[in-house]
């Protein structure tokens, strides 16, 4: 080999060597497969993040709930032994009080008025409130509008649902909403809930199509009631820790890559909305496509007057008005 040769030989080693040293690998966590709505998200934010550092930074994904629920991974993110989570905010009511109002059930009319809610300046003002709370958000995602299943009988207004025990997630605001329906609301985090229904020490539970498919609730579960009773937003969150060491380009790689991310996991939950409910019932569930939503609003009434006490009537109204 020439001199030329190896001088250049050693400088790409060189090369490939301090790039291989800068790397960061960031864990992220969620609680469904690589292939569902989350893993979809979180795959595009991370190569969108990788190829917009420069490999700089990369991700190790967590799937199926392998760091735990999604109230344990929040803390962890706030701790710094968790770079990101992608999340429902089922628990985050908990840490961030602002985020609760987007929990209300049948505040949203659909898709279109969620997505545009969230994204607009309701929604961004609502993600300023994260980081006095030692979190990061660097975008709404999206877990989508839940239904019903249980085990016992058909929903099709609430006097069905009336005694189900059904398992909520650790939020108060739908656990309040879900008793007007005459339900017993069981909280417990999304990693039980698998084998609480296989053991019928639950009911019922009540997750977006996306997460019933994903999670193979079909197995366990046998009717299944498009109730749409609440819209489950999502929100991609990073720790303190990694995101002031960011340089502020890096930090808008970040942002922007949340974005894309958001995206793709909504388009993911559309297309399960429009494929996976024809999935399900081949895979032997029940469907109610005939759900009584009316007598549900009507049902839901006494914790909406609870709910306007709470987070003002004028902001509720703000919500509803987004056309
Ligand atoms: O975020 O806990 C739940 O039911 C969530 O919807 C699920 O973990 C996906």
């Amino acid at each position: 080999m020439k001199l030329g040769h190896i001088a250049a030989a050693c400088l790409s080693l060189a090369i490939g060597a301090s790039a291989w040293a800068q790397t960061t690998t960031l864990k992220i966590g969620y609680a469904t497969s690589k292939e569902s709505h989350y893993g979809v998200g979180s795959t595009v934010f991370c190569d969108e993040v990788e190829k917009g550092t420069q490999g700089r930074y990369k991700c190790q994904h967590f799937a199926n709930s392998a760091l735990g629920g999604e109230r344990e991974q929040i803390e962890a993110v706030q701790l710094g032994t968790q770079d990101l989570v992608n999340t429902s905010t089922g628990p985050v009511g908990n840490f961030v009080p602002e985020v609760k109002i987007v929990d209300i059930p049948f505040l949203f009319r659909d898709y279109d008025h969620a997505r545009k809610v969230m994204d607009g300046p309701i929604g961004q003002d609502i993600l300023t409130k994260f980081p006095s709370k030692g979190i990061i958000a660097l975008a709404w995602t999206e877990n989508g509008f839940r239904h019903m299943t249980n085990s016992k009988r058909d929903i099709v207004k609430p006097e069905d649902a009336k005694g189900l025990k059904m398992r909520t997630m650790e939020n108060k605001v739908h656990m309040d909403g879900y008793r007007t329906f005459g339900i017993l609301p069981t909280p417990m985090a999304f990693p039980e809930l698998f084998g609480a229904l296989q053991q019928g020490t639950v009911d019922g539970q009540e997750n977006p199509i996306p997460v019933i498919l994903a999670s193979k609730f079909s197995q366990v579960q046998k009717h299944l009631s498009l109730t749409g009773h609440v819209y489950s937003p999502a929100l991609l969150l990073m720790s303190p820790k990694v995101w002031n060491k960011l340089s502020d380009a890096d930090k808008k790689v970040f942002v922007e890559a949340a974005k894309k991310a958001a995206v793709a996991q909504r388009k993911k939950v559309n297309d399960d909305e429009a494929n996976g409910i024809a999935q399900l019932e081949k895979d032997g569930m029940k469907v109610v496509r005939n759900v009584d939503g009316a007598a549900f609003r009507e049902a839901l009434k006494p914790a909406y007057a609870n709910y306007a006490k709470e987070f003002g009537a004028d902001n509720l109204k703000k919500i509803s008005d987004v056309k």
